[in-house]
């Protein structure tokens, strides 16, 4: 190696380095970004608390419909343990809500309409696109038909899923979710 060889490749090393550098602030600054959420303008579907970063109520989220449309509506056909056939389900993916508040946490406990609760670990919504339904085969869903909101793992799909434990998650008039 001549000195002149050395000195080049300690330049280009250390441009590597700072562009390493630059990449990765530039990342920081883009999921710090302060995120919002405007409050809601109709009914409350759906309240997500705990360890969340963004709110819009004393320390809450709260989504009306307009706001969880807004979070991107996702399609899922599926069976269901609860109904015979086949069914399709339109709402919002449960890690997309997740993201929109900036959720930290293994855990979300999940509280229904009836008093029902059970523990969702945050896994099975980053292994699975677990949804929030809204629509049922077309049809909003009202508390009458298991709405305004039921978790829908996507059963059909995956067979793994077939079994009591994804059942008893699959929470029907879903009303809040802790993060924990
Ligand atoms: N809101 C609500 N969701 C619920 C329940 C409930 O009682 N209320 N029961 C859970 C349990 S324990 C199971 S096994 C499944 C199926 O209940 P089912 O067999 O009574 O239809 O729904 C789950 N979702
Ligand atoms: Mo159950």
């Amino acid at each position: 190696m001549t000195l002149y060889g050395d000195l080049k490749n300690l330049m280009v090393r250390g441009l590597m380095g700072c562009v390493f550098i630059i990449s990765l602030t530039l990342i920081a600054a883009g999921t710090s970004q302060a995120q919002s959420l405007p409050k809601p303008t109709s009914a409350v579907l759906l309240t997500v608390e705990g360890n969340i970063g963004v709110t819009n109520s004393g320390g809450k989220a709260e989504f009306d419909r307009g706001m969880l449309e807004a979070l991107g509506m996702q399609k899922i056909v599926t069976t269901n343990p609860f109904e015979t056939g086949t069914h399709t389900f339109e709402g919002i993916l449960i890690s997309d809500i997740l993201k929109a508040v900036d959720a930290n946490g293994s855990n979300l406990s999940a509280v229904a309409h009836d008093g029902y609760s059970v523990v969702i670990p945050v896994e099975d919504v980053v292994n699975y696109p677990v949804m929030l339904a809204m629509v049922w085969n077309g049809k909003t869903m009202k508390i009458r038909n298991r709405g305004p909101l039921w978790v829908i793992y996507p059963i059909g799909k995956y067979p793994e899923l077939q079994n009591q434990k994804y059942s008893a998650r699959s929470v029907w008039q879903l009303k809040t979710l802790t993060v924990e």
